[in-house]
């Protein structure tokens, strides 16, 4: 979608660090962390939010996990843990409307995080 910047990330058109991509979903380094291992999956093709995910999105969005773990287990933290975060609409403090699933992990959290 035009001026969306995750639609440009998954297209390749602007910079950011690439954890993994292939021709469903790309996943990269969260440009703000918030936790020592923070990074976003995406799918490629755009969808606005949760609210916007469809019958036949099912696929998509599991990859989209499927990715998360992988990456995880790669960057260390299967074991110790970590959080799979899709924040939907202003209540959830979503920023960046193209649905996006965040893995934060790499030290114990809260129940509660901001
Ligand atoms: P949120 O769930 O919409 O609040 O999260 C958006 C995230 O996207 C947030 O953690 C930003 O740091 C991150 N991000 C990014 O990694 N690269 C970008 O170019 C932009 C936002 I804009």
């Amino acid at each position: 979608m035009d001026g969306c910047i995750f639609c440009q990330i998954a297209g390749g058109k602007t910079t950011a660090t690439i954890l993994y991509r292939d021709e469903w979903v790309t996943a990269f380094e969260d440009q703000r962390p918030v936790m020592p291992v923070h990074f976003l999956v995406i799918p490629n093709r755009h969808i606005s939010s949760a609210n916007e995910i469809e019958a036949g999105d099912e696929v998509v969005l599991g990859h989209m996990i499927r990715v998360a773990k992988t990456l995880a287990n790669q960057k260390g933290i299967r074991d110790s843990g970590y959080r799979l975060v899709i924040n939907t609409g202003p209540d959830a403090g979503q920023s960046v409307f193209h649905l996006h699933l965040h893995v934060i992990g790499g030290r114990k959290m809260p129940f509660h995080f901001d």
